[in-house]
């Protein structure tokens, strides 16, 4: 079996929680409260920010061959900050001057550590649990949601063919590097896809109950 297969029945239960995750299903039924869902967009808008100098620490350890798609996802990224500001503007979201929840926080410090410190094809398995997962997510959210929902471009966003596509290469891209890979990389690989599928789980979570940091909250 590819190593992508295997990594998503390794997590097959908590790949289930995630794409169960109350927010998703709240989103697609139209249930979800204005100000949780400003929470995940105030979030997630620094998240993808974050992405982009996680991809650019990729490059110098990827083959040649990865430079350009590279690239290509840096320039998405930022017509997605487009889109996350637009949005923002016509439903009258706040995203300047936010910060990070914890859990967005330690995400975002997860990434940038694992692109300096880890072997190109650590980081290269993240990035993909991380597309795979918002590519799924948000496919739940589209079996559902009304079309003219106010968060639909969000939905055509992720769960469109042509982040499908994207998402496609990427799948066979780390089959190759991981057919390459020794046993104990590989090892390596399945553990932090299992993290990351963890992190998505948290940052659902996170967007439901808040961005407050634990324990700091005012009584
Ligand atoms: C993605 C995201 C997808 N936007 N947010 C989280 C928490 N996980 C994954 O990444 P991108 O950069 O939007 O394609």
């Amino acid at each position: 079996m590819s190593f992508c297969a295997s990594s998503l029945e390794r997590v097959k239960p908590l790949w289930d929680r995630m794409l169960a995750h109350p927010f998703l299903a709240q989103t697609r039924d139209g249930t979800i409260p204005d100000e949780t869902f400003a929470t995940w967009m105030q979030q997630d808008y620094l998240f993808v920010e974050a992405a982009i100098p996680f991809i650019a620490a990729l490059i110098p350890r990827a083959p040649r061959e990865h430079w350009t798609p590279h690239a290509d996802v840096i320039a998405a990224f930022a017509k997605e900050l487009e889109l996350f500001e637009e949005r923002a503007a016509t439903v009258g979201v706040n995203l300047r001057g936010v910060p990070p929840a914890f859990v967005n926080h330690a995400y975002i410090q997860f990434l940038l550590a694992t692109a300096a410190n880890e072997a190109y094809e650590v980081g290269y398995t993240v990035l993909y649990a991380a597309e795979k997962s918002y590519h799924e997510s948000w496919k739940v959210v589209k079996s559902g949601i009304d079309p003219g929902s106010k968060w639909f471009p969000f939905v055509e966003n992720w769960a469109g063919e042509q982040f499908g596509a994207y998402v496609s290469y990427l799948e066979a891209e780390l089959d190759g590097l991981a057919r390459e890979a020794g046993e104990g990389l590989r090892k390596r690989m399945y553990d932090f896809f299992e993290l990351t599928v963890k992190y998505e789980i948290a940052f659902w979570e996170m967007a439901l109950g808040g961005a407050a940091w634990p324990g700091t909250e005012e009584a």
